[in-house]
């Protein structure tokens, strides 16, 4: 097992039933005219880490880890988008419109891909989503148990959102899920921070967090 110093303890991980999974680092939420930005954010809050989500993706694949990706994406008839998600928001600027890099939130489009930085290596699990948890309406759970996975390092966007429903999911599931505290993102700090200080509350009611240095000091 190898053992990383995190909040409220230790936690332990068998590095080849463990996945990396990180969430939606696609150009809608991270690059000046997507969904993201659409809805009123500062992008800039999210872009900021990107240098510390490479960072983990280089440590786990070089331990081997299995290595999922997600997009949160709707197919082109919007057919799994329920008119309640699509009807939020600012009427013009609303899933599946047309928006500075395409279609938005529509897998395919060029604001669907995931940043340059973080982009999938070939082989590497894409799950596209069209839920907020990466586990609804996917197969996610049955890649993960078809590998033998038992424990998520879970990072990316937003952290009160897709990750925390992703985190939230994956702990109901029987998963052992931490969370890399600095390679998540929120538009609003507060949330983030909310988000963080939630999951290990209760004695890890969620699971677990750590800061990135942490993750790449643990050994097996
Ligand atoms: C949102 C996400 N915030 N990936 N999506 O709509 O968190």
């Amino acid at each position: 097992m190898a053992r990383i110093d995190a909040v409220p303890y230790a936690y332990l991980y068998p590095p080849a039933r463990t996945a990396l999974v990180v969430i939606d680092m696609q150009r809608d939420f991270i690059e000046p005219g997507g969904f993201g930005a659409a809805l009123g954010n500062d992008v800039a809050q999210l872009a900021r880490i990107v240098p510390a989500v490479a960072a983990l993706l280089a440590f786990a694949r070089s331990r081997g880890m299995l290595v999922v990706h997600t997009r949160e994406s709707h197919l082109p008839d919007l057919s799994d988008c329920p008119p309640a998600k699509r009807l939020r928001g600012d009427p013009g600027l609303r899933i599946g419109d047309s928006g500075a890099m395409g279609r938005i939130l529509v897998r395919g489009e060029p604001g669907n891909q995931i940043v340059d930085e973080v982009a999938p290596l070939a082989g590497e699990a894409v799950i596209d989503k069209p839920g907020k948890g990466a586990f609804h309406a996917t197969g996610l759970q049955a890649m993960l148990d078809a590998r033998g996975i038992s424990h998520l390092l879970l990072a990316g966007v937003t952290t009160e959102v897709c990750v925390q429903t992703t985190m939230r999911e994956a702990n109901d599931r029987g998963y052992e899920c931490l969370l890399v505290e600095d390679a998540a993102a929120s538009y609003f700090q507060a949330f983030h921070d909310a988000t963080v200080a939630m999951i290990s509350a209760q004695g890890g009611i969620v699971g677990w967090t750590a800061p990135l240095a942490a993750v790449l000091a643990s050994q097996a």
